[in-house]
């Protein structure tokens, strides 16, 4: 526990990012920076030692959970975890949380995407709709939990285009937008996302917790 005491401004209260996928390390940096807490981010990677979760849970908002407590409990910090992923309209719903292994090998990105695209290669244009999703989760090491949800709406591509975010970024075009989510900025990115609803909606709850 940081000292609170004496004529030093308290140090500011360290918060535990439960992911290790770089790319939503760095999303989540700048939306919780923007919000402007005064908190320590610090990414899963501070702790090697402490095992990534087992995602047992059929919504995004219990596997959000599942990561929160695990890493609040291992940590003894407050931890902050999303779980996210692409819904699809046709496909009833699917990847959603099996997202990250839709192609069989967590986190492969590419194979990901380009099994997406294969199964929906016969699919026309005006129903090809989908929307990211994200649960956002805070936990403190005493068991108190919150959850709040985002998501963004969009139609799929046929080829990727654009070379930023991750995931499946390169296919989502969001709805009002000529570009895919992979051709916009970070910020614009953040602006509309799923995780920058969700974390946005989660900013207040933290300062709340955290003091
Ligand atoms: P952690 O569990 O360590 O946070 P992960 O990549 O496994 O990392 P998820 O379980 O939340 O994260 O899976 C999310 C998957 O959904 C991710 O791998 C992408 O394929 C997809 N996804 C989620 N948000 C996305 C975004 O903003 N842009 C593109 N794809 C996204």
């Amino acid at each position: 526990m940081e000292s609170q005491t004496g004529d030093h401004p308290a140090a500011p209260r360290r918060l535990v990012l439960a992911t290790r996928n770089t790319g939503k390390i760095t999303e989540l940096r700048a939306i919780l920076a923007a919000a402007d807490l005064d908190v320590e981010l610090v990414g899963a990677d501070a702790y090697p030692d402490v095992p990534d979760v087992k995602e047992t849970g059929v919504t995004f908002a219990e596997n959000a959970l599942l990561k929160a407590h695990a890493l609040a409990q291992a940590t003894g910090h407050p931890a902050v975890a999303d779980d996210s992923g692409l819904c699809v309209e046709v496909l009833g719903g699917a990847p959603g949380i099996f997202s990250a292994r839709w192609a069989g090998r967590h986190g492969d990105d590419q194979a990901n995407l380009d099994l997406l695209l294969a199964q929906l290669s016969d699919i026309d244009d005006e129903h090809r709709a989908a929307h990211f999703a994200c649960a956002a989760a805070l936990a403190l090491p005493d068991g108190t939990e919150r959850v709040v949800e985002g998501t963004l709406d969009g139609t799929l591509r046929r080829t990727p285009a654009g070379t930023g975010g991750f995931g499946y970024d390169p296919v989502l075009q969001p709805h009002g937008e000529s570009r895919t989510c992979a051709e916009l900025t970070a910020d614009e990115k953040n602006a509309i996302s799923h995780r920058g609803k969700a974390f946005r909606a989660l900013a207040p709850v933290v300062r709340e917790l955290l003091g």
